[in-house]
């Protein structure tokens, strides 16, 4: 099986699908598109994946797109271990769990998103950060509200980590690069501790990226 991921150390979907790799212990090669640069719109990799964003997921010579589909394509693929419950109940809730990041706050701090907010609002540096800050503090609020009625055992849904705790995790990445503090929200806090003290995680954490290093370590 060949497995080849275009992503970029900075991108919390290609995080999300890093960790599920690792956790299905899939072997794979990473390609990284720099997005900050705008290698996304370029012809070549326009013709890898016309949405001009990353992940891009390659099995076997078959595209594939959007971390969520990608996830459960893996679980299609090697069911085990599973990323998804087997209970219907708990499958929903954890694609729930996933699309309040997928879906709902990681998409409005991208960079097209940004960019967009500068050039045709006129919004500056400071202005952008705030934008990003106010929508993952958003998604951070989120989590901690669910998570404090239904509380991890140890993981989100049960004893092993999978798809909902991979999203938590990438949101906790969103707020580290902006600086923002944990402190407010505690049980996301040790959640996502739980998930990074994995190899799994903690591997794919953007700053541990070959791509990352080798761009001097800013972000
Ligand atoms: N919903 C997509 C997110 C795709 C996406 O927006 N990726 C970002 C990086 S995390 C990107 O490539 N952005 C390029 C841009 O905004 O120009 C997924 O979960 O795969």
């Amino acid at each position: 099986m060949s497995i080849k991921v275009y992503g970029f150390w900075r991108s919390i979907a290609s995080f999300r699908i890093r960790v599920a790799l690792k956790l299905k212990q899939l072997a794979f090669e990473e390609v990284s598109i720099d997005i900050l640069q705008g290698k996304q719109f370029e012809p070549g990799y326009d013709a890898v994946n016309p949405e001009h964003v990353v992940p891009t997921f390659i099995h076997d010579g078959h595209s594939l797109y959007q971390s969520l589909a990608i996830m459960e394509y893996l679980d299609d693929i090697k069911p085990s271990p599973r990323l998804l419950p087997e209970d219907i109940k708990k499958r929903a809730y954890a694609r729930s769990l996933a699309l309040m990041t997928i879906a709902d706050a990681h998409p409005l701090t991208v960079p097209r998103v940004r960019k967009h907010l500068a050039k045709t609002f006129g919004a500056d540096a400071k202005a952008v950060e705030e934008w990003g800050a106010h929508w993952t503090i958003e998604g951070l609020s989120t989590y901690e509200r669910f998570l404090a009625r239904r509380k991890p055992a140890p993981f989100a849904l049960g004893k092993d980590a999978g798809l909902a705790d991979i999203c938590i995790a990438g949101q906790v990445v969103g707020a580290q690069y902006l600086k923002i503090g944990l402190e407010a929200f505690p049980i996301v806090k040790e959640l996502s501790d739980r998930c990074f003290a994995m190899p799994e995680f903690l591997s794919s954490h953007p700053f541990e990226q070959p791509d990352y290093k080798a761009s001097g370590g800013k972000h």
